[in-house]
């Protein structure tokens, strides 16, 4: 494994018998030893888990790794180990389908968190399923591993020139420029010395060997005008001492924590990623410079990194074809004429494997999201209060990880978005300063926001709920008592100046937006775009591009929805940008057929209208919008309730008093039954929801 070389005097050409140059300068070493993005030496390496969820329940149930295994998700397989892909499962068959073709596969479904319950536990996949109406996915358990896994790799590797990017819950990039320098210097001590003349531009010699010894389980043959036989120069030496320290920091996760892996090292992320997935499992593949062309003419340009969406969609209908190979030959000037001239050109670079973009050491967690798609939609605000529990429980429980406690670090706002039909709309409050962040606290806020969506009207059916807090920041710290919470301003900075420098946390390195600025108009908009223009975990935007019916998108996205996944703020839709509702046969169609056999069946029943006078206000509106008009006032009640009041003042007109006509336009008014138990004191309650019947709370 060891290739040092004792490192003789420049190498003398058998030819010409001087000494041979390399192609590198003592410049280009020293901005190695820098990591700097434009240098030719550069070395970045991806790593992989390998059926990352199914590791994790393999070795936390200690099971025998060669045995078939799968992740369930309610009634889908999430994740499959390598023994159960034998038998040709994968993430589009359904566990009756899984089992079928591998009688002893092992399903474990992931942890769920039931309303009551005060952690997620895991239980037997049918139950879950049996309950997925009060039952929303936790993964807890792998950001656990995910921790664990990253944590390894930083103690592993030297603190000093580490430079380590979390990716994704199951990926990271390094770049070991600096490290891989250090050991250059070692090993061929030569390198020390300074530049003749004193002149960086100088060549170094070249390096002392004309066999490297690849331990790479896959070594990238080289581009058709390279042979092996060529001597190698300092980029091939450079990637041979990254692959051998790749090959450790993968023994130690796996020694330590028993996870395998699958890496791939090369000159940029991009060619480092495509290389992480070309061997799997449990392999490492290395992408040489002389390779690189070689490479990725074999690809698909849709697997590179940006092109996986709608860019990549766009430039197969404009060139006809979606390989590298027939990309190359097409001059830059046309790529710039038909997608712009910083798209074209950022094009032309990356299909030649040019990538500039940086690892981004920032591991720290910026958003945190929790959420549910319910089917059949809820229609009442009890049931929506009862989802926001649990939420704010499992973020509360990963706020503690991030050290809200002990005032480490704390979000700054929370928001709601609500779901009904293909409307979204999304509501925030700030948390309050001040004041130690608390569950009881984080729901009162959670309500607030709810109660905003309420007034507004049309909250229900709700489709889908989902709470994150962001914008987080460094907390007061070294005080650990309440009193600390409660200092501001002046005395809070005098308090953190005081803070030894040791202790002070950096500031989080500020986000750099890989490489898009000219593509950024393909990423503007929707979350998984987001994502992707980002460097995020690829396969996001691979699954999300997969075609799946609505409501496996729907049963899939909670636990696949992972802020910390991928450090990103949440990319919120406008906050209520069009008031416009989908005509209620949309959203009829978006439902299950006996969700939308019982709408059709409430909105007949609801002819003749009888009138309802309200107590407290007076109004009088037909008896069917009774409980929504009911669930206004408790939404006002609450809001007066709040400390801090939430943004926007409540309407002062009753959504119910308008006419009735545009209730009854309204998909959600048009599933409302006669006295439904609602928000509001369980006195005033009638039973459960027909539409409602598989909760259980
Ligand atoms: P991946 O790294 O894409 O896949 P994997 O680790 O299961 O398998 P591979 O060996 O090919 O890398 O995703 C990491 C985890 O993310 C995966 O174990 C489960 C989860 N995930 C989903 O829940 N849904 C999805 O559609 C995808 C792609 C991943
Ligand atoms: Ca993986
Ligand atoms: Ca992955």
């Amino acid at each position: 494994m060891d290739s040092s070389q004792p490192f003789a005097s420049s190498p003398v050409s058998p030819t010409t018998r001087l000494p041979r140059r390399s192609k590198y300068t003592y410049k280009h070493l020293s901005t190695l030893a820098q990591g700097a993005p434009a240098c030719p030496l550069r070395v970045i390496a991806h790593i992989d888990l390998d059926a990352f969820y199914a590791q994790c329940e393999t070795v936390r149930l200690g099971l025998d790794p060669t045995k078939p295994l799968a992740v369930q998700q309610w009634q889908g397989l999430i994740a499959i180990n390598y023994p159960a892909r034998a038998f040709g499962l994968n993430r589009h068959v359904t566990v009756a389908e899984a089992k079928e073709k591998c009688p002893e596969l092992i399903c474990q479904h992931v942890a769920t968190w039931k309303e009551g319950d005060v952690k997620w536990s895991y239980s037997d996949g049918d139950e879950a399923f049996r309950e997925i109406a009060s039952r929303k996915v936790s993964l807890d358990p792998y950001r656990l591993q995910s921790r664990k896994i990253l944590a390894t790799i930083k103690e592993f590797l030297p603190a000093d020139v580490q430079k380590v990017e979390k990716a994704s819950i199951d990926e990271v990039f390094l770049d070991l420029s600096a490290q891989v320098h250090g050991i250059m210097l070692e090993r061929y001590p030569d390198l020390k010395g300074p530049p003749p003349y004193d002149d960086p531009s100088e060549p170094l010699p070249r390096p002392p060997t004309t066999a490297l010894d690849w331990a790479a389980d896959a070594l990238v043959d080289l581009d058709k005008e390279q042979s092996e036989e060529d001597d190698p120069d300092w980029d091939d030496v450079a990637i041979l001492i990254a692959s051998e320290i790749v090959r450790d920091v993968r023994r130690e996760i796996f020694e330590k924590l028993h996870f395998t892996c699958s890496a791939g090292i090369s000159k940029n992320k991009m060619l480092a990623k495509l290389g992480s997935a070309h061997k799997k499992p449990n392999s490492q593949t290395v992408i040489r410079n002389r390779a690189v062309q070689h490479f990725l003419s074999n690809f698909k340009f849709t697997k590179i990194r940006n092109l996986g969406g709608k860019l990549g969609d766009e430039i197969v209908a404009a060139f006809n074809t979606d390989t590298v190979a027939e990309l190359l030959p097409i001059p830059i000037e046309q790529f710039k004429k038909t997608l712009s001239d910083d798209t074209g050109s950022w094009l032309y670079n990356i299909i030649r494997g040019e990538d500039n973009s940086e690892v981004n050491p920032r591991t720290q967690i910026k958003s945190m999201l929790s959420a549910k798609s319910f089917r059949p939609s809820i229609n009442t605000l009890d049931v929506a209060c009862k989802w926001l529990r649990i939420f704010v429980a499992d973020i509360y429980s990963r706020l503690v990880e991030e050290g809200v406690l002990e005032n480490k670090r704390r979000p700054k706002t929370m928001n709601l978005h609500h779901r009904q039909g293909a409307q979204t709309r999304s509501k925030s409050v700030p948390i309050p300063m001040g004041r130690a962040i608390t569950e009881e606290g984080m729901f009162e806020l959670a309500k607030s926001l709810l109660a905003q969506v309420v007034v507004d009207g049309r909250a229900w059916p709700c489709a889908n709920l989902s709470l994150s807090v962001g914008g987080f920041e460094e907390g007061v710290q070294g005080n650990k008592g309440i009193g600390s919470f409660l200092v501001r301003g002046d005395d809070a900075k005098a308090l953190q100046n005081a803070q030894p420098k040791a202790e002070a946390t950096p500031p989080p390195a500020k986000r750099r937006r890989v490489d898009d600025s000219g593509i950024a108009k393909f990423f503007g908009t929707t979350r998984e775009d987001s994502r992707e223009s980002s460097g995020g975990d690829f396969g996001v935007s691979d699954y999300e591009k997969t075609q799946e019916s609505p409501q496996q998108a729907d049963l899939r996205d909670e636990s696949w929805i992972d802020e910390e996944a991928d450090g990103q703020d949440v990319n919120h839709p406008s906050s209520d940008a069009d008031p416009l509702l989908p005509p209620p046969s949309a959203q009829f169609a978006s439902d299950s057929p006996e969700e939308a056999a019982l709408q059709l069946a409430l909105q007949d029943a609801r002819e003749p209208l009888d009138v309802y006078t309200c107590p407290r206000c007076s109004a009088q509106l037909p008896l069917v919008d009774q409980a929504e008009h009911e669930d206004f006032h408790f939404a006002q009640d609450l809001q007066n309730e709040q400390t801090t009041p939430p943004r926007a003042p409540p309407q002062t007109v009753p959504p119910s008093t308008k006419p009735s006509a545009a209730g009854s336009a309204r998909g959600g008014g048009s599933v409302r039954g006669r006295g439904r138990g609602r928000g509001r004191p369980s006195a005033m309650s009638s039973g459960p929801e027909r539409g409602q019947k598989r909760l259980h709370f």
